[in-house]
């Protein structure tokens, strides 16, 4: 179902006029309002009255997390602090979380696209949304909470965590539509099975699924395991959270963003040159309706290409390929970029072992060393030594024929690898 007919098939034509009216609204609202914006398009010379066309975004500054960082914790709200009725903050991997705020009518805006993003996914009113994204800080919780409501289904606001309680819900509370993060999907789907509970036991048939990276290999083993169709949804805190790009149903290819709110453009991300369309690179993205704290060319740092053809669901808004990774959690190991999920698309191809797995990177003198530890089932854990030899051969070679390098595999017991209620951690890396 396509929640706003009107918005969601606008003719390229119409997106594009929208996109630049909304674009130099928002533009003269940081220009005012948020001193950091009218240094940075000083810089180059540039005010809002310069954007004369979309093209012309490309000659602004990008903002980049350091930004935030540098602000903290208020400095790019656009917004006075009587007019922001929410903060979240995404925790970071170092130093001071980022720090977002929304107005009344940023809240009603993430209300309607995440709305949106679960028709898009197949859901409606009739469902009962299963919230396992973490409450708190984190945008997913209460993103796909308002999103369930405005999209007038029964919202079950559990957050992660409790796996046995989860499971007790989902049973007895009827649960048609899951939203975790993948990995913990499969974790329960291993819980469920353990339990004895068959996919067939449960009401549940669909997964709105991100916050991490995960593969199409990774898709089919929980669509397998859970019995459901497992749809990739992305956002990210600094631009909204949950609702920014979700795949349709229909084509289980591509994560739609919502062009009339955002623009999306593909950088080198070594040259910060714009890329045509369909070729891979960086994702930035620009808020074009945000009040609380807009964003003017945001690095997202995550990896992705623009998929420029139509789309049989009848959306006209453009596509993203599933995102591969990050720029900045993308490995170089002995010259050679991999990306975690590389490896994992190989593992999950692999029978005997389990999709639960970390990367540990080290440096012995000047040389960079990779060891998969990778979890196996408890069928081929009690079988002979050679076997398990035989398995770790066969995941070298298969990792070697596809990056090109030499790793370690260590196969390890089954249920060793710490789960995790929320993102992965997939990489230790100790250089
Ligand atoms: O993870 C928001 C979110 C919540 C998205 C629930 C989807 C579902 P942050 O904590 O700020 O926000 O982390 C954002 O997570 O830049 C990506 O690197 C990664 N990410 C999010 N969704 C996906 C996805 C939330 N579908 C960062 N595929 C982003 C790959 C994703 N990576």
């Amino acid at each position: 179902m396509i929640w706003n007919d009107e918005f969601e098939t606008l003719p390229r034509e119409a997106i594009e006029a929208l996109q630049l009216k909304r674009l130099q609204q928002t533009l003269e609202r940081v220009y005012a309002t948020v001193p950091f914006y009218q240094q940075n398009f000083k810089k180059v010379g540039a005010t809002p009255a310069d954007i004369r066309s979309l093209d012309d975004l490309r000659r602004l500054p990008f903002t980049y997390k350091q930004d935030m960082r540098d602000n903290y914790p208020y400095g790019l709200f656009a917004a006075p602090l009587n007019q922001i009725v929410r903060i979240h903050a995404s925790s970071g991997t170092t130093g001071k979380p980022t720090v977002v705020g929304y107005t009344r009518r940023d809240i009603n805006m993430w209300a309607e696209l995440m709305a949106r993003s679960y028709a898009a996914a197949g859901a409606n009113s009739s469902d009962v949304i299963h919230n396992a994204y973490g409450y708190g800080l984190f945008t997913g919780g209460l993103g796909a909470h308002y999103g369930a409501e405005r999209l007038g289904a029964s919202v079950i606001p559990m957050s992660g965590g409790n796996t046995q309680k989860q499971i007790l819900i989902m049973k007895d509370f009827g649960s048609t539509i899951i939203t975790c993060t993948p990995s913990y999907s499969l974790y329960l789907a291993e819980a469920l099975a353990q339990e004895g509970i068959k996919p067939g036991d449960l009401k549940l048939r669909v997964g709105i699924l991100g916050a991490e990276p995960w593969s199409e290999e990774m898709r089919s083993q929980i669509e397998a395991n859970l019995g459901i169709k497992a749809i990739d949804v992305y956002g990210l805190s600094e631009i909204l959270g949950p609702g920014v790009a979700i795949e349709c149903i229909e084509a289980q290819n591509g994560l739609h963003i919502w062009e009339d709110h955002f623009i999306a453009e593909i950088i080198d991300p070594d040259s910060g040159e714009v890329l045509p369309h369909g070729e891979r690179g960086e994702l930035v993205i620009t808020t074009i309706t945000k009040e609380g704290i807009p964003m003017i060319r945001y690095r997202t740092r995550d990896i992705t290409r623009i998929l420029p053809e139509p789309c049989i669901c009848g959306r006209t808004h453009i596509r993203l390929e599933r995102l591969s990774g990050r720029t900045d959690d993308m490995l170089i190991i002995r010259g050679v970029n991999v990306f975690p999920s590389q490896i994992e698309s190989v593992l999950v191809g692999i029978k005997g072992v389990e999709p639960h797995y970390q990367l540990i990177v080290e440096r012995e003198g000047n040389l960079d060393t990779l060891e998969v530890q990778v979890e196996v089932n408890e069928e081929t854990f009690s079988d002979e030594v050679k076997v398990l030899q035989q398995l770790g051969n066969e995941i070298r070679k298969q990792i070697k024929d596809l990056l090109g390098i030499t790793c370690k595999v260590r196969l390890v017991e089954p249920k060793s690898i710490a789960r995790s209620e929320g993102k992965a951690k997939r990489v230790i890396d100790k250089r």
